[in-house]
């Protein structure tokens, strides 16, 4: 720390006293997450930043450390869980706190391996515990996450980083500022300024009604993980920071962009959707979590005990409508089950070479599968099932800190152009990294794919004079949003158009 930060951080302490406490009985009316640019949220914020700054001064051997809450959801990228156990415990394994560290620490779900579907549940109990330690530090009961609303409909705060996150030389709110983001980030401006589409939006998400994968189409939760939750993490941090899972967890803007993917998923429900509460189709409902709950004491807890903000203790503000309902044109979508869906589903073409990803546009070509029925255009059918591209298997040796805008098309220089637009994707998950166990490049990176509906592209191509090449190939054209980082090699394995 350099002289002028700790001028800032003892200023700080003066401006705010923070009171340690763990006498005040526990707060047991329902906590309200606000919008932090709320003045209730506000309020929240420098809760918040009171408590980054005394959890900074406490040691990673201190479960309400900052230092071990960042470690939770990933240690540092520099060096390893093993190297911090040691480095922090000594020689001596056998410490109950050392135990737990090694519990807790690198468990974030679900970036390096583990089933796609712990993403909301275990970022829950993240967020939900981290709320218990800045009670605990700062002795203010009330406490409750506020939320960064980035996906707020007023252009002033749509996609913009709050002032209280870039002034470093705050009293207050210096602690929350930091130097490993993007320059849009860190200036206040939107951070999906140079991106086509809208990248804020999450209207596929919310339009979702299964929580998991079914078939090749993407459940709620993995269309979250993988789209605003990613893309918010790729376009406000660096490789050093938001950017990427092991130093993530670093930025204070983290818990208030969980808070807000929390939110989500709390919509969602409130919408009419439902989690799976059947534990033999989906075992991993089962599946236990353990974090330090503000006393330092292990706290264990099921997927299943997860799913209700309200039963938790908490509740938000405002919540997110259901998005109007719009079947994509020409399908049946009243008379299929979703898992007749995914019992009928049939890839009818793939890219026959991996997509490596250029600093340009990049242009592969779905070949139509031998056994796939000729069609006037490649994967238009008329048997009420709905194509879509499913891109899979995405690996990046290093965050390359663009989103990637995928385009399909008929012919390999078609224009770039809304009609031919089909969506952006990310590799925040999709940076090799290691939970300690050595685990090799298949398994660190999980289910890790995105399936968009493309089924009116197609009917878009058909009604075009393409001539007869869209029968049996079209050309997916993926094009970064802004400049990539060099040397980061981010790849494509995998391109399927499939029907389901
Ligand atoms: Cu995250």
């Amino acid at each position: 720390m350099n002289e002028i930060t700790r001028r800032h951080v003892l200023k700080g302490l003066l401006a705010t006293p923070v009171v340690y406490s763990f006498s005040r009985p526990a707060f047991a009316a329902t906590a309200l997450r606000c919008d932090l640019a709320s003045p209730g949220g506000q309020e929240m914020l420098a809760i918040y930043a009171d408590a980054i700054r005394a959890m900074q001064q406490l040691g990673a051997e201190d479960p309400r450390s900052w230092m071990w809450w960042w470690y939770t959801h990933f240690v540092d990228g520099a060096t390893t869980k093993d190297a911090e156990l040691t480095r922090v415990f000594g020689a001596d394994t056998t410490s109950p706190t050392r135990l737990l560290a090694n519990d807790c620490w690198n468990t974030c779900q679900s970036h390096a391996g583990q089933n796609s579907n712990h993403f909301l549940p275990w970022h829950r109990m993240y967020t939900y515990y981290i709320e218990r330690v800045v009670r605990a530090v700062t002795g203010r009961t009330d406490f409750a996450m506020p939320y960064w609303n980035y996906t707020s409909s007023d252009p002033a705060y749509r996609g913009v980083v709050p002032l209280q996150f870039r002034t470093p030389d705050d009293p207050v709110f210096g602690v929350l500022y930091r130097a490993n983001r993007g320059t849009l980030a860190n200036t206040g401006q939107p951070i999906h300024k140079n991106q086509v589409g809208d990248a804020m939006s999450i209207d596929d998400a919310m339009a979702k009604t299964a929580y998991n994968t079914v078939g090749s189409e993407m459940g709620f939760c993995r269309t979250i993980d993988s789209g605003i939750h990613g893309r918010i993490h790729t376009l406000t941090g660096n490789t050093r920071g938001m950017g990427a899972v092991p130093y993530a967890g670093n930025d204070p803007l983290f818990f208030v962009h969980h808070a807000n993917i929390d939110r989500m998923w709390a919509s969602w429900n409130k919408n009419g959707n439902k989690n799976p509460t059947d534990a033999v189709a989906y075992p991993w409902i089962n599946t236990a979590f353990v974090m330090a709950d503000s006393n330092g004491t292990r706290v264990s807890r099921q997927i299943k005990t997860l799913y209700s903000a309200l039963s938790l203790g908490y509740d938000y503000d405002a919540f997110f409508p259901k998005p109007p309902v719009t079947p994509p044109a020409g399908t049946t979508p009243a008379a299929k089950s979703l898992a007749s869906l995914a019992a009928t589903s049939t890839k009818v073409a793939s890219t026959n070479a991996m997509a490596d990803l250029a600093a340009g546009a990049t242009t592969v070509k779905l070949v139509r599968e031998s056994t796939a029925k000729a069609t006037n255009v490649l994967g238009l059918d008329t048997d009420g099932r709905r194509s879509l591209l499913v891109l899979r298997k995405l690996h990046t040796w290093k965050q390359p800190g663009v989103l990637y805008h995928v385009y399909l098309c008929a012919t390999p220089n078609a224009p770039l152009d809304a009609a031919s637009y089909v969506g952006n994707i990310n590799f925040f998950d999709a940076e090799f990294h290691d939970h300690g166990g050595g685990s090799k490049l298949d398994t660190a990176l999980g289910e890790n794919f995105y399936s968009f509906d493309v089924t009116a592209h197609l009917q878009n191509i058909a009604r075009k004079p393409v001539g007869v090449g869209a029968q049996d190939a079209l050309f997916v054209r993926i094009v970064p949003g802004g400049t990539p980082m060099k040397d980061a090699g981010p790849m494509v394995a995998q391109i399927d158009l499939v029907r389901q």
